[in-house]
C-alpha cells in the first residue's frame, strides 16, 4: 500500500502521455455537475428511504408502483441532464488516443447516458440503463425515452417526504407491448443483491487485466464489485488515479489522488 496516494498532476501528465489503454471507472460523482444529486449525498435521498431499500428486487415485489415512482423521478432528471466539461474532457480523449493507435474504456456505474451523449464510444454499463425497460415475465429488453413512461405515473414521483405516494395499481403500471405478454416492466438496471451481467463482467475482467492506467472518477467505492475493480488495477502494480471531492475507503491503495470537483480536475489531467 502506498502510505500517501500522490496529488503530483505534473508527474501525472507524464505517465497518461504514455499510456496505451486507459480503464476509466467512473461513478456518481461523475454526473454531479450535470445535476444530479449523487447517492450518499445531502439530497440524494429519494423521501425517506435510502437506496438500499428501494433499489432491491424485494422492494419492487412488495411496492412496484412505489419503485416506479422513484425512477419516474430518475428519469426526469436524466432526461434533463446534459454532459458536463468532465464527460466531454474523456470523450475527446479517447478520439486523440484513437488516432495515436491507443485506446480507452470507460467502465460506468451510472445509469445515465451522458457518456455516450458526450461522445465516448467504448462504454460499458454495468448498472444498467434506466432509460430501457426489462419485462418481469417475458424479459424482453426495449429503449424507451417516453416521460412520463405511463399516464398514471403523470406528476408523481416526488421526492418530498409530505406528498403522500401514488400507490398505483399494478395494472396501470408500465406493461410488456410484446405480443400477448402485457407482463410487467421494471427498470433495466441492477438493483441491490442483483448479480451484474456475466458477459459485461467478463468484458470488464479484461480491461481490468489489460490496461496499463486506470483513473477512478465520481465514486464512493463503497458499492461491489465496481469498488474493487481499481485495487484489483492497482494490485498489478499499474498507476491508478482517483478523482473525487473526499477521499474514499480505497483512496490507500491508489497511486494518485486529485481532490475536487471532476469537471475541473479531469480535463486537467487530460490535457
Ligand atoms: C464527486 C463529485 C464531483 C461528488 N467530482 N467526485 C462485498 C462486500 C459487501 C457487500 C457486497 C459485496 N459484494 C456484493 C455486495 C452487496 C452489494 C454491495 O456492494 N453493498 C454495499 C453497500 C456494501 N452489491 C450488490 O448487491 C451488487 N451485486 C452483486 O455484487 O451481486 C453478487 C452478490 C450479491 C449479494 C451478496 C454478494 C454478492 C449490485 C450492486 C448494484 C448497485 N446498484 C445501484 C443502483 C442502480 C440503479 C440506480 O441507479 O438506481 O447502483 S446502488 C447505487 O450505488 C448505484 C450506483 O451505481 C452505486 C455506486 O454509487 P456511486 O456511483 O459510487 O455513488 P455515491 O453517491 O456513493 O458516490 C459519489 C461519489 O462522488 C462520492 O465519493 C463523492 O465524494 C463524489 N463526488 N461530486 C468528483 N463533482
Ligand atoms: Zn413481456
Amino acid at each position: 500500500l502506498t502510505p500517501r496516494a500522490n496529488s503530483d498532476m505534473t508527474k501525472f501528465l507524464e505517465v497518461v502521455s504514455k499510456a496505451k489503454h486507459i480503464a476509466v471507472i467512473t461513478g456518481a460523482g461523475m454526473s454531479a455537475e450535470s445535476g444530479v444529486p449523487t447517492f450518499r449525498a445531502e439530497g440524494g435521498q429519494w423521501k425517506k428511504w435510502p437506496y438500499q431499500d428501494i433499489a432491491t428486487p424485494e422492494a419492487f415485489s412488495r411496492n412496484p408502483s412505489r419503485v416506479w415512482e422513484f425512477y419516474h423521478h430518475r428519469r426526469h432528471l436524466v432526461l434533463t441532464q446534459k454532459p458536463n466539461a468532465a464527460h466531454l474532457a474523456l470523450a475527446e480523449f479517447e478520439a486523440r488516443l484513437r488516432k495515436q493507435g491507443r485506446s480507452m474504456v470507460i467502465i460506468t456505474q451510472n445509469i445515465d447516458d451522458l457518456h455516450v451523449q458526450a461522445g465516448s464510444k467504448h462504454v460499458l454499463n454495468i448498472h444498467g440503463n434506466v432509460m430501457e425497460t426489462r419485462c418481469v415475465s417475458c424479459g424482453d429488453v426495449a429503449v424507451n425515452h417516453h416521460h412520463p413512461i405511463c399516464a398514471s405515473l403523470e406528476g408523481k414521483g416526488s421526492p418530498d417526504p409530505d406528498i403522500p405516494e401514488a400507490q398505483i395499481p399494478v395494472d396501470q403500471l408500465p406493461r410488456c407491448e410484446e405480443s400477448n405478454c402485457n407482463g410487467l416492466l421494471r427498470p433495466n438496471v441492477v438493483f441491490f443483491g442483483e448479480t451484474l451481467d456475466s458477459h459485461l463482467l467478463t468484458k470488464v475482467e479484461k480491461e481490468l487485466d489489460t490496461c496499463d492506467l486506470c483513473l477512478v472518477v465520481g465514486t464512493s467505492s463503497i458499492v461491489y464489485p465496481a469498488a474493487m475493480f481499481g485495487p484489483q488495477v492497482a494490485s498489478r502494480g499499474v498507476p491508478v488515479a482517483e478523482f473525487n471531492m473526499t477521499t474514499t475507503p480505497k483512496t490507500e491503495y491508489f497511486t494518485y489522488h486529485f481532490q475536487g470537483p471532476c469537471g475541473s480536475t479531469v480535463p486537467l489531467a487530460l490535457a
